[in-house]
């Protein structure tokens, strides 16, 4: 796939990735959901060589100013609304489990699906004038990306409840304090701040990595149980040489030289 809306550029066996319609804040329309789908179904796996993937939005102004409204109004009432929210939820699911670090490099306004994308990465860095929120009560809707379920995940239903049907906008450090963020960093330093926290990440086992993403995954799939996956992971990991490695080098006073294995 040639992409329109994504710039990918990989460094340091990091891969980034840019929305870039910056004219539109980075709303995400179809295409840009399409090529999203397509990285993290098809593109990012073989991508052998990287040890984990930032997303960020071109511009100082706008991680993603939601959905692209412009294009709701081509919705028929009969179930596009349906399988866009499915297309939607797909796409997102990819990013929440791939089985390298995502890193959501939050760069200015994460509204509605912005906000949505960013809750689908594994952490979220935002720069001090990040600005979060879900506002699609201010359009008649509900968010259709995953934003009922995630607010929740990260910080609780008393606070969600609120924020989902007042569609306030908060700060990077209110969304620190109700832990929606992991760290605010000055404006501009999102992605230096992505790189160092994937860059520690990488000198972990990827496999043990791969399996906190899916066991922590667990605790929010109604149809899994969290701790037998845990257990079952358990097994897995430590039947690896990553294992032998990892402890040998524990015991040897020497950093662990992991090997994917
Ligand atoms: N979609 C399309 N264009 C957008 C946009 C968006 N979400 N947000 C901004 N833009 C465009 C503006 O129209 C404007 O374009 P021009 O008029 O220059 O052509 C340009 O970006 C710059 O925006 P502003 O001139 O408005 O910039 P300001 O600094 O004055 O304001 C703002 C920035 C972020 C406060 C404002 O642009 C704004 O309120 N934007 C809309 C935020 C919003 O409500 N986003 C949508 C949230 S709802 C669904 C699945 C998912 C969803 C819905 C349905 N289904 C499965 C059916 C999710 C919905 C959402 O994300």
């Amino acid at each position: 796939m040639t992409y329109q809306n994504l710039i990918l550029t990989e460094e340091d066996g990091i891969l980034l990735v840019t929305i870039n319609r910056e004219k539109a804040l980075n709303a995400l329309n179809g295409q840009t959901m399409r090529e999203l789908n397509h990285l993290f179904a098809e593109d990012a796996p073989k991508r052998a060589n990287i040890s984990g993937v930032i997303i960020t939005g071109a511009g100082e102004k706008s991680f993603v100013a939601g959905a692209d409204i412009k294009e709701f109004l081509n919705l028929d009432s009969k179930g596009g609304g349906a399988e866009m929210a499915q297309f939607g939820h797909d796409t997102f699911f990819l990013i929440e489990r791939f089985h390298k670090p995502v890193i959501a490099a939050v760069n200015g306004f994460a509204l509605g699906g912005g906000c949505e994308l960013a809750m689908a990465c594994h952490l979220r860095i935002a720069g001090e004038k990040a600005r979060f929120s879900q506002p699609e009560v201010n359009l008649g809707i509900i968010p259709g990306y995953g934003g009922t379920q995630r607010l929740i995940q990260c910080i609780g239903k008393t606070k969600a409840m609120e924020l989902l049907m007042t569609g306030d906008m908060i700060g990077a450090e209110e969304a620190h304090n109700l832990g929606l963020v992991n760290h605010v960093v000055p404006a501009g330093e999102e992605v230096a701040k992505s790189k160092e926290i994937l860059q520690k990440i990488a000198s972990k086992g990827p496999i043990a990595i791969a399996k906190v993403i899916e066991t922590v995954n667990a605790y929010a799939q109604h149809d899994v149980d969290g701790f037998a996956k845990e257990v079952e992971a358990f097994g897995e990991v430590t039947s690896t040489e990553d294992f032998v490695e990892g402890a040998t080098a524990f015991i040897e006073k020497r950093k662990a030289d992991f090997k994917n294995k």
